[in-house]
């Protein structure tokens, strides 16, 4: 079975999901470092914040790392033209279609690869000259689409013929070789990485992760099309109340705007976005981000050693 390893340039085949303030230049050259994929988020920050990171990251692996551009940034293209330029090695996008970018970032030696939450659009991105795809499941913490995994994963890889690497509800070595049962040549890991040692996110939210259970995530913003899912807090009560009145999409993104920076940045775990996903409650404790991809990896052979048992 033939993973992404060789698409990539890297180790094992596990990507750091990209986390808007969490997943900046540290974080994504520690993966790269331990055998991963580094990924640095960009979220909404500008071009010249993006260059620093990237040439940041460049001081600290000599790896393959990527960058994620968010469709729905008032920056997109503006990062979209910075990676060409940078000539970064690999590029995901996420919360939106990203086909008018592809051709020019193909032209400048990028590998592709888009995040759907659909097959209809990995097909799309498959046309439009993606290398491969992240099928991500609403179990994924931030923005995210209708589709478990479970149901995403298999829909995808019938949908198209390039790698589909699986996204949403993995963090260990079962989530790994669950995803690989289901046809994925790949991993994408979010969550746990919030609390590698090596990320920036402040201790309060960290601890909200570390001692989440797995019924403690939800999702805000369905009212309005832009469903998010977060740990609950007192900025959820709030918020989902708030929806269940009738609230407009500009009055909660105002009510929304600056609360991950809060999160991340300030450790306000009651009024700041608690980004997550359902996997908070496998993440038990804070380590370095190489420990957790050796973890993962030798969780997946322990499983493939057990499968041995009933398949031989
Ligand atoms: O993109 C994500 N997760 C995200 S993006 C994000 S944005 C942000 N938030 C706070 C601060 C700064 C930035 C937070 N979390 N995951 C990938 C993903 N993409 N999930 C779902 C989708 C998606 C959804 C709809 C992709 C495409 C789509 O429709 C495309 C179309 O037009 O058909």
């Amino acid at each position: 079975m033939k993973d992404i390893t060789g698409l990539l340039g890297i180790r094992y085949p596990v990507l750091q999901g990209a986390m808007a303030w969490v997943s900046e230049h540290r974080l994504a050259a520690a993966v790269s470092n331990g055998g991963g994929l580094g990924i640095i988020a960009t979220g909404a920050a500008d071009a010249d914040y993006v260059r620093g990171q990237i040439r940041q990251a460049r001081g600290l692996t000599d790896k393959p790392f990527g960058v994620n551009v968010v469709m729905i940034s008032p920056f997109a293209d503006d990062i979209a033209q910075l990676v060409v330029d940078e000539k970064v090695c690999v590029v995901t996008t996420g919360a939106g279609n990203p086909s008018k970018y592809i051709e020019a970032m193909k032209a400048a030696g990028i590998i592709v690869v888009p995040v759907v939450a659909s097959a209809a659009l990995a097909k799309r991105m498959e046309r439009a000259g993606a290398d491969a795809v992240v099928a991500e499941g609403c179990e994924a913490g931030g923005h995210i689409g209708e589709i478990t995994t479970m149901n995403l994963i298999p829909q995808v890889v019938d949908a198209v013929s390039i790698p589909v690497i699986a996204a949403g509800g993995i963090a260990d070595g079962r989530g790994a070789a669950a995803a690989f049962m289901l046809g994925a040549k790949g991993v994408q890991v979010g969550t746990r990485f919030v609390c590698a040692a090596e990320t920036v996110v402040s201790q309060a939210y960290k601890d909200r992760v570390i001692a989440a259970g797995d019924t403690e995530t939800v999702v805000t913003g369905r009212s309005t099309g832009h469903p998010v899912r977060v740990l609950r807090n007192k900025l959820t009560r709030e918020i989902l109340a708030k929806e269940k009145g009738g609230i407009t999409h500009e009055e909660f993104e105002e009510l929304m705007s600056g609360t991950l920076r809060k999160a991340v940045v300030d450790g306000d775990a009651d009024y700041g976005s608690l980004m997550s996903g359902q996997s908070a409650g496998l993440v038990t404790k804070i380590q370095p981000a190489a420990e957790i991809i050796e973890e993962i990896v030798n969780g997946m052979r322990a499983v493939y050693a057990s499968l041995g048992e009933y398949y031989r």
